[in-house]
């Protein structure tokens, strides 16, 4: 058995030694891009922004699995298990060369990856053969059993410390990340030429355990299907606008920065958040309206969507009606609460399209906008079981107490959360205790209706525990639904709920 931990250990070394971690990231980019709608959910569902964390943890459990196997079976019948690793060697390989943007050499990694994992196996099992027959016959080997055995166990050793080594030093970084984080770092912002409206005092109350009104971006929910966070130099990005255009137009990064740049605070959510769930924040966006590079390019009729395409092959369908509406601040941004785009939020450029969820509108790290039409081309998220548009729906949720809370029977509490329908806004919040009257909360103030609002209700609970619930109104009149739906296809509703007791 510790001859299986060792063959595992030091064969899933041997595959990571193949390179800049790339048979990793792109077999684990490609089972992101394969798994069915209901598996992305589950993930993130169940680890939330540490899905990617998660999946490579499942990955290296199935790899050090696979290898053990291999190890055994190449020991019982020569040359299957090395054989395993040439299947395992060629998936990679498929993985890594099908990626969007991978270039000729990319493939190499996986190969000497094989290679190694093959060499290294095989010595380990000449030692080990050497150990087994020098225990069963002693005088068949000019060296005692135990010699053996330790040479066996100190060459396992050495090639999984020699693997672990290479490989993580190779995952460390490349020259392309610290070209983009060099220039990011001196990256000064221009002052934007039409500045948001200032946060009103009243946006933030004054509740211990309440979300704040803008999120920091360290705090930022972060959600893609990229395993390595894109590494793009700003003097070398661009934007391509084509399609159903009448010119095209190019936007080079210090042409993009030279345009009057507008300030604007949006919610943006994830179409995966559940009710009560975290996957959304509130930023001050700098950036250029999009509608103003449609308009430079010259739309043609008939087009109905915008397909915007990201430097890693994701890409979002945005309805070209939103785009174009002088009264929707959608934006080609560059700052988030004042600083370049964080490289996980898509450094240096990305999309902000406020009322629509991020999956189809909020490409980042974007260089591409083809004009279209839905009957013509897809998003990402599209044929994986998603809708073709993503509205944002009217949410509400209770950020305290806590679910599970206990609470002191006779003092009074806040209850308290936000509430959003981006671009529409939230005019009235209630809240309800065990099934009761729905009371009215107070609302803080907001910077524009394409944010989240604040509120808190004061609720003086009697001892036994209590159900919290809570529902938003719309400023077009529209009450939050009831009815229970998950977030596939099209976002979850239903009314938050929480359980406290109090005694
Ligand atoms: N390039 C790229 N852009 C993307 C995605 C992605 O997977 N790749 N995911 C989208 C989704 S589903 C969401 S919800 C938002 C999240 O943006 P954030 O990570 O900055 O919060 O980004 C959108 N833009
Ligand atoms: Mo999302």
């Amino acid at each position: 058995m510790a001859v299986v931990a060792f063959l595992a250990v030091a064969e899933f070394g041997a595959l990571l030694l193949g390179g800049a971690g790339s048979p990793l990231v792109a077999v684990g980019s490609a089972v992101i891009d394969l798994a069915p709608p209901a598996a992305k959910d589950l993930m993130v569902g169940l680890f939330g922004t540490g899905d990617k964390a998660a999946l490579f943890v499942l990955m290296a459990v199935v790899t050090a699995g696979i290898s053990a196997g291999a190890g055994v079976l190449e020991r019982r019948r020569p040359p299957f298990g090395a054989l395993v690793f040439a299947v395992g060697g060629a998936l990679s390989l498929a993985a890594v060369t099908t990626r969007s943007g991978s270039g000729t050499w990319d493939g190499l990694p996986s190969v000497l990856g094989v290679v190694a994992a093959i060499v290294v196996l095989r010595l380990l099992l000449r030692r080990l053969r050497r150990w087994e027959a020098a225990a069963a016959v002693p005088s068949a080997s000019p060296r005692p059993a135990a010699t053996e055995r330790r040479t066996f166990l100190v060459w396992g050793a050495a090639t999984a410390v020699a693997a672990v080594v290479v490989g993580g030093a190779s995952r460390l970084g490349t020259s392309a990340m610290q070209a983009a984080a060099t220039a990011r770092r001196a990256i000064r912002l221009p002052q934007p030429a039409t500045t948001a409206t200032p946060v009103p005092a009243g946006a933030s109350l004054d509740v211990s355990g309440i979300t704040p009104y803008v999120t920091p971006n360290a705090d930022f929910y972060r959600i893609d299907t990229a395993l390595r966070v894109p590494s793009v130099d700003p003097a070398q990005w661009k934007l391509r606008i084509h399609g159903a255009v009448e010119r095209e137009v190019e936007l080079t990064w210090d042409e993009l920065l030279a345009l009057p740049l507008e300030e604007h605070m949006a919610t943006l959510s994830c179409v995966s958040n559940e009710v009560g769930g975290d996957l959304i924040g509130n930023a001050l966006w700098l950036g250029y309206p999009i509608r103003e590079l449609l308009a430079r390019a010259g739309v043609r009729d008939g087009a109905d969507m915008v397909l915007s395409r990201s430097v890693d092959g994701f890409s979002a369908g945005t309805p070209l009606d939103v785009l174009q509406d002088p009264d929707t601040a959608a934006m080609l941004a560059v700052g988030m609460n004042g600083e370049p785009l964080p490289p996980e939020h898509g450094f240096p450029v990305r999309m902000v399209v406020p009322g629509l969820f991020g999956y189809v509108s909020a490409t980042k790290w974007v260089n591409e906008l083809e004009v279209t039409r839905f009957s013509d081309a897809q998003g990402y998220w599209t044929p994986r079981g998603w809708s073709e548009r993503g509205p944002v729906k009217l949410e509400s949720r209770i950020d305290t107490p806590r679910d599970g809370a206990s609470l002191t029977a006779g003092k009074t509490v806040a209850v308290a959360g936000v509430a959003w329908q981006p671009h529409h806004g939230v005019k009235g919040v209630q809240v309800r205790v065990d099934d009761g009257e729905w009371q009215d909360a107070t609302l803080a103030d907001s910077a524009s209706a394409d944010t989240w609002r604040q509120w808190v209700w004061r609720w003086t609970p009697t001892a036994g525990s209590h159900r919290l619930q809570v529902r938003a109104t719309g400023t077009d009149g529209q009450v939050q639904t009831s009815v229970e739906r998950p977030p596939a296809p099209n976002g979850a509703t239903g009314w938050h709920t929480v359980q406290v007791s109090a005694d």
